[in-house]
């Protein structure tokens, strides 16, 4: 049985557009899944000021793996793209986040999804956007056109 994951993607050091095309490629090796659709790269400022500009995407991803299995392989794919864990929010090299996970609602410690962030972030939603259809509702029921609405597209741009 395979999932459709909706994977995050966010970089602002060391060639950001480049640690994301690198990313997308790992993503299509990680065991049990296959790259289906990726969006646009988008940058924007960072939501904390004194950092580089981001530089963002989501992949859609279809995998046979468990939620935790593939965090696995997403923690994996941050730590070869040479991601140091310093600040807990600090500048990135790559961040890799399950945004959603087919229909499920996932709430242990390592993991939450949907993803407890996604709705107030244009640079997660509007790339989203592109990758589902336009009545696309969230595994808590969520409408992503509701949230789009409440979420303008400010500061976004679409490389
Ligand atoms: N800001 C933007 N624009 N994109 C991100 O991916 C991002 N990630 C973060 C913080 C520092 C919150 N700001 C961000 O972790």
């Amino acid at each position: 049985m395979t999932t459709r994951a909706f994977i995050g993607l966010g970089s602002n050091l060391d060639e950001p557009a480049e640690q994301l095309r690198s990313a997308l490629q790992a993503l299509d090796q990680v065991s049990g899944s296959r790259l289906a659709a990726a969006s646009a790269l988008y940058t924007s400022e960072s939501l904390l000021p004194g950092q580089p500009r981001y530089t963002n995407a989501v992949a859609a991803l279809d995998t046979s793996l468990e939620p935790l299995a593939l965090l696995d392989a997403l923690q994996a794919i941050e730590n070869d793209q040479g991601r140091v864990r310093m600040e807990r929010w600090g500048p990135r090299t790559l961040d890799l986040d399950i945004l959603l996970f087919g229909n499920q609602v996932i709430d242990v410690p390592r993991l939450q999804v949907p993803h407890y962030h996604m709705h107030a972030r244009p640079f997660v939603l509007y790339p989203l956007a592109e990758l589902v259809p336009a009545d696309f509702l969230l595994a808590d029921g969520r409408a992503l056109a509701q949230l789009l609405q409440n979420c303008p597209f400010v500061g976004l741009e679409r490389l």
